[in-house]
């Protein structure tokens, strides 16, 4: 059995009652194989990213140790999108429930179907914002420490929209 690694999964969702979507994606990750569930974020509400004419968004960002190969990992996350009734329609469009590897150690990934780290982290405060909480001295693999990055201007301004508004932290709703 390979010694388990570190991840960090961010999840999203804007329709169908997010906060219970995300409440029920937590309970499926703790379920996934091979896999043991170690803290979540706790629930952050944000403006949406992208087209302003869907609803706002509920975000967290839960820290697990698996077994599993990043890929089959990747796999697993899409069965509960799937189960949770996620349908892919507009781009950046509103979504039932967005899982997204963030880290997978401290390894960088670059396949056809995964790259990681997720390249949207530094642009999303709804993404960073609950990582930083869980491990304030947290290190983006290939970049540096994430309090960092955050600071440095020329990376927040390469998406302006997203920085317009801070994602709020709501607590164990
Ligand atoms: N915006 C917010 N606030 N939160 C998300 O999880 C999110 N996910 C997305 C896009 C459409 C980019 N916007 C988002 O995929």
């Amino acid at each position: 059995m390979p010694r388990p690694v570190t991840v960090f999964i961010g999840l999203g969702s804007n329709l169908a009652q997010p906060l219970l979507q995300i409440k029920a994606a937590l309970t499926a990750l703790s379920k996934i194989p091979q896999t043991t569930f170690i803290i979540d974020s706790g629930y952050y509400s944000s403006k949406p990213m992208g087209p302003q004419n869907q609803p706002d968004y509920i975000n967290a960002v839960a820290k697990l140790t698996t077994s599993l190969q990043a890929l089959s990992l990747l796999d697993q996350l899409q069965i509960i999108e799937n189960k949770q009734g996620r349908v892919r329609t507009q781009h950046w469009g509103a979504r039932t429930l967005d899982l997204d590897l963030l880290l997978y150690g401290d390894e960088m990934i670059h396949h056809p179907r995964l790259t990681v780290p997720h390249p949207g982290i530094l642009q999303r405060d709804f993404v960073f914002l609950p990582l930083l909480k869980l491990v304030p001295s947290i290190e983006i693999p290939g970049c540096g420490k994430l309090k960092t990055l955050i600071n440095q201007p020329l990376i927040n301004n390469s998406d302006e929209a997203s920085m317009n508004y801070a994602a709020t932290y709501q607590g164990n709703l």
